[in-house]
């Protein structure tokens, strides 16, 4: 008969992009413990550290049982020191003195209240922190100057904090697949994010906007924002260029192909009760028989992407964002290629390879398929 250690090092690569990780999450009050470390660690501007707890969390969500004892989890691989001290606290004493006290700091409240607003990044909370301002009200009166995208996400603060439901993303798909429709013919919509990976909630939904012929995808995104717009579904909006592709290491591509890629981080204005039926009150103040308001705020993202390019969006979109990373990082250490929302380099033969579909890409990667609900790392 095997130990428990063994048949669990058989099993575990250190690359979660080769892990199969349903939403089933056996570790749940460790993994949740875990993921607040890298909150601590990012603010402190420890990105690195921040990263082996996310990798850590990670692995645990992989395991096919609660873990009892940290005795099988030694020579796992991404479980350091650190996040064993964190596991064998938890389970022994039935908490972690620094999870417990990270979550008692005040620091770490504030930041999770400024966080929490749209257009509020790590950074932007913590200068906030350290000027004083801790929660909301503060901020309001505190004479900060404010982006669009903050006061918007300050103006739905509970809506945007509340989580979306799988009935609720729906209802908006079909909104927005109505609008893409209806300004081109033909045009193609697919769930991304978590909701394609069979999550129930989400913090958002998103959606990837294509055409099955090469360039009829150009200047979508304008036209289907200015018909959502038109009929009253937005209560925000910004369409930008795809700038996340420049962040990336990778090898310059050509400028043609990065203006097509648009993207449009929005709020919308979605009526409640009825969800599935796309019709608008047009007025805001009306409540429903429960008193509820007649409508809530929920955060869209919308992608749009030329075909040739669609597979390798779907993948990017798909998320999780930790599968992402790992994914790329597989394809940078293991096969010298580079990874992106867009593309596929290869830098030993100094070309790109093309894929028609998400499972090319895992083969062009000597990656064995994974499917959207199992990438839940
Ligand atoms: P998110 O919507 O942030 O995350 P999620 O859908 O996995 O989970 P949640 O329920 O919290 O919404 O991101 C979805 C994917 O989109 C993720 O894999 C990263 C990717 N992405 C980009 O590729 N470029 C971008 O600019 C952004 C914002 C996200
Ligand atoms: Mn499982
Ligand atoms: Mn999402
Ligand atoms: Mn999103």
């Amino acid at each position: 008969q095997r130990s428990e250690a063994e048949v669990v090092m058989i099993s575990v690569s250190s690359y979660a992009c080769q892990r199969r990780t349903s939403l089933i999450n056996h570790n749940a009050v460790l993994t949740d413990a875990l993921s607040l470390l890298p909150h601590n660690a990012e603010l402190n501007e420890d990105e690195g550290r921040g990263l082996a707890f996310r990798r850590a969390a990670a692995v645990l969500k992989f395991l096919p049982e609660p873990v009892t004892t940290t005795t099988p989890l030694r020579g796992l691989p991404c479980l350091g020191e650190h996040s064993l001290r964190v596991i064998e606290d938890i389970l022994q004493d039935g908490a972690s003195r620094e999870v417990e006290s990270t979550k008692r700091s005040e620091r770490f409240k504030a930041l999770k209240v400024l966080n929490g607003i749209f257009g509020v990044g790590v950074k932007t909370a913590d200068r906030w922190i350290r000027a004083g301002i801790r929660y909301l009200q503060p901020l309001q009166g505190s004479g900060e100057t404010l982006s669009r995208a903050q006061r918007a996400g300050l103006r739905y603060y509970d809506d945007l904090n509340q989580p979306v439901s799988r009935a609720e993303a729906d209802a908006v798909g079909e909104i927005v697949e109505k609008a893409a429709v209806s300004v081109l013919p033909g045009a193609r919509m697919t769930l991304i994010g978590g909701f394609r990976r069979g999550k129930l909630t989400g913090h958002d939904v998103d959606f990837l906007l294509t055409h099955p012929e090469e360039g009829r995808e150009e200047g979508l995104m304008p036209k289907v924002v200015s018909r959502l717009e038109s009929e009253g579904f937005l209560l925000y909006q910004k369409t930008t260029r795809n700038s996340y592709l420049e962040s990336e290491d990778g090898p310059a591509r050509s400028s043609s192909s990065m203006d097509r890629f648009q993207k449009c981080f929005s709020i919308f204005k979605l009526s409640r009760g009825e969800e599935g039926g796309a019709e608008q009150t047009g007025n805001g103040e009306s409540l429903t028989p429960s008193g509820q308001e007649a409508w809530r705020a929920v955060r869209v993202d919308l992608v749009v992407s030329p075909v040739s390019q669609s597979a390798f969006a779907l993948l990017g979109w798909t998320g999780s964002k930790l599968f992402e990373r790992e994914m790329r990082r597989w394809a940078r250490r293991e096969k010298a290629m580079s990874l992106s929302s867009h593309a596929l380099y290869d830098t030993r033969q100094r070309r790109y390879l093309r894929a028609s579909s998400e499972e090319e890409i895992f083969a062009l990667l000597g990656l064995e398929f994974i499917p959207p609900s199992e990438r839940n790392a």
